[in-house]
């Protein structure tokens, strides 16, 4: 499967602003990957499909999430915000045989992070928060560090999430500190 192919697969399940965002960190997968020599084809795909299941019916996901002893029980204790990945991932081995398991763990973690992250993990998960249209606090110091270290950028856009989640008094997924611990 092409980017193209995979842009075109989501469009019709994604609102167009959300469309937009995907392209974007597609996009920006890309040069991230060309930087810190990730496979670009992978990126761009990961990239493409990595908010596939972001407006998938909660109950649906549920569902997903008590019946696959693949995907994490603890999901449930957790804001459904972080589903989509780890469902997702799911979603498209089913629906379009997405079975690279390189494109597929990156599309599941992109939200959270997770301990040991692969290259392409780090490149999706920070693209995804740097691609051009997003303005949390801080973005811009780590774009400047994405210019020069993959580590350093994630770690920073780690550190973010979790105080900013901490700050509005919410929940942290473990595996948010696991991937913060692993590359601090
Ligand atoms: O899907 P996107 O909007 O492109 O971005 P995302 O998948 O990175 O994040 C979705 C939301 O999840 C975002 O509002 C931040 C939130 N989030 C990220 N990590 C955690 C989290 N929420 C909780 N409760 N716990 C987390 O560890
Ligand atoms: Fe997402
Ligand atoms: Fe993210
Ligand atoms: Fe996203």
């Amino acid at each position: 499967m092409t980017r193209e192919q995979a842009l075109e697969y989501v469009k019709p399940f994604l609102k167009q602003e959300r469309f937009d965002h995907t392209v974007r960190v597609a996009d920006e997968a890309v040069i991230l990957a060309e930087r810190f020599g990730a496979d670009v084809k992978k990126a761009a795909l990961a990239g493409a499909l990595h908010d596939y299941a972001k407006y998938k019916d909660r109950d649906l996901m549920r569902r997903w999430i008590e019946s696959d002893r693949r995907l994490p029980k603890d999901l449930l204790d957790y804001h459904h915000e972080l589903w989509h990945g780890p469902v997702g991932a799911l979603m498209l081995e089913q629906e379009i045989h997405l079975t690279d398991p390189e494109v597929s763990s990156a599309v599941s973690c992109h939200t959270t992070g997770k301990k040991h992250m692969s290259l392409l993990d780090k490149v999706v998960f920070l693209a995804d928060y740097i691609e051009p249209g997003r303005n949390f606090p801080g973005v811009d110091e780590v774009r400047k560090t994405a210019e020069t270290d993959l580590d350093q950028a994630c770690l920073l856009a780690l550190k973010n999430t979790i105080v900013f989640l901490v700050g509005k008094g919410r929940t942290v997924y473990p595996d948010t500190f696991h991937a913060y611990n692993d590359l601090l």
